[in-house]
């Protein structure tokens, strides 16, 4: 087995590129078609929460026409051998992962099969539309939004990653660009703390040179290769 004891994985949305997701900053990409401002801030849903809603409500729609890759079956296959000594992170908000057969899944940017009642603040699994204001489940409401995390509001589960950050001896970043913090600020913490930093992603992306070691390509080749030499080690 390899010779890591504790391993962070943080992914986004180039993890799910091949599955024919559209990842966020590539050209083609979410961001080109809407502004962040208008459909993923706080701000945005309360000046237009029909465009919000429908924004969310068709990328849930999009998960039944997409499949898991080799490179999520590829991280469930280690997280079978590793089990709680590895700490999936993902900035995604599609089901992919565990689609894939990852089991231990930390959206720290939340899921699209979930939503959020501002009014009970429950979270509800879900994944039928919200533009048309259905009743939350448990009080009733008709104030259900996507629980998703926007620009300006706090990332889920941070204590827990940090945590697992300060335990980690290697740290992995697969398909994200680096840009959204304080996700992409995890490298950092984790070669400052003595882990080994590992990039796989399709090209360089801001946080490279940070890294000890960068592999470049796409994830369904990088990601499968990288895990059969871990786990040959
Ligand atoms: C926070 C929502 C405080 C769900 C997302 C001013 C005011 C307020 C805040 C800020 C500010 N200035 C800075 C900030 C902080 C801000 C931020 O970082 N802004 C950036 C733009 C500068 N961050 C926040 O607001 C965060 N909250 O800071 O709160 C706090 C902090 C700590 C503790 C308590 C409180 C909240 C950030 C979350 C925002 N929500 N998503 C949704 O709609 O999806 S972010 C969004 O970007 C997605 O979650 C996405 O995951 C994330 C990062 O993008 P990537 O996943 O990296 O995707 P991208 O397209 O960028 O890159 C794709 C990569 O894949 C590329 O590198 C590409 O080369 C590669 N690729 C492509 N194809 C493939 C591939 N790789 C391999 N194989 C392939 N086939």
């Amino acid at each position: 087995m390899a010779d890591f004891n504790s391993i962070v994985i943080l992914t986004g949305a180039g993890i799910s590129a091949e599955s024919g997701i559209d990842t966020f900053r590539d050209h083609g990409g979410l961001w080109e078609k809407h502004s962040i401002e208008d459909v993923a801030t706080p701000q945005g849903f309360a000046r237009d929460p029909d465009l919000v809603l429908g924004f969310y409500d068709a990328r849930c729609a999009a998960l039944a026409n997409v499949e898991p890759n080799a490179a999520h079956i590829a991280l469930a296959k280690l997280e079978r051998e590793f089990a709680d000594s590895l700490l999936l992170v993902t900035q995604n908000v599609d089901d992919l992962h565990e689609r894939g057969g990852s089991i231990n899944v930390c959206h720290m940017h939340g899921q699209l099969k979930s939503a959020l009642c501002t009014s009970c603040e429950t979270r509800s699994a879900w994944d039928a539309p919200l533009s048309s204001r259905p009743p939350c489940p448990v009080c009733q409401a008709p104030t259900l939004r996507p629980d998703v995390v926007w620009f300006g509001e706090a990332p889920y589960q941070m204590r827990r990653i940090e945590e697992a950050i300060m335990e980690c001896d290697l740290f992995v970043s697969i398909g994200t660009s680096g840009a959204v913090y304080p996700a992409a600020g995890f490298v950092q913490q984790a070669k400052r703390l003595g882990a080994r930093t590992l990039e796989l992603n399709l090209e360089p992306s801001e946080g490279t040179p940070i890294f000890h070691e960068a592999r470049h390509g796409p994830a369904t080749q990088v990601v499968p290769q990288w895990v059969d030499e871990l786990l040959a080690g």
